[in-house]
């Protein structure tokens, strides 16, 4: 089973909370999703017990133990791109989506062509795709 560093926005936002949950589950079927309270709605409760040095971390031996990043950035946010760019230094394959409808991407992401983008119009259009990467 690949192991999966979903990355989706936290404190930049969480009006896509629901699509990230819905994103994860799916993988869950196939894979092993290492940050998967990135979907949870309770996230504000269960944030208060941590600290930022232990997130961070946590989150950065997460992402050297993965097999790939799939990161969902049509909610713009630090920490998500930070993610991005250490992925790339350790060389971890990254893929990107993100709803053309909502939002424009930053250039620093879509002028990398080590990035592999996923524009989409629809979330059905995620799913063959995120077949494609993990199975
Ligand atoms: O700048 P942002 O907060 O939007 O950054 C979001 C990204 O940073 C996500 O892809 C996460 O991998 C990471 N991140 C930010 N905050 C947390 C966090 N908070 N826990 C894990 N990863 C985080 C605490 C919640 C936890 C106790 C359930």
């Amino acid at each position: 089973m690949k192991k999966i560093y979903f990355a989706g926005s936290i404190r930049g936002g969480r009006i896509d909370a629901e699509l990230y949950a819905r994103l994860i589950g799916y993988m869950q079927k196939t894979s092993v999703v290492l940050t998967e309270h990135i979907g949870s709605p309770h996230l504000n409760l269960l944030e208060q017990g941590k600290r930022d040095i232990e997130i961070y971390d946590q989150d950065m031996a997460w992402l050297r133990e993965s097999d790939v990043l799939i990161a969902e950035c049509t909610c713009p946010s630090l920490g998500v791109g930070y993610e991005l760019a250490y992925a790339e230094k350790i060389g971890k394959p990254c893929h990107i989506f993100y709803d053309r409808t909502k939002t424009n991407l930053s250039a620093m992401l879509t002028g990398n062509p080590y990035f592999i983008i996923h524009p989409y119009t629809a979330e059905e259009e995620i799913y063959p795709i995120i077949d494609s990467i993990i199975l």
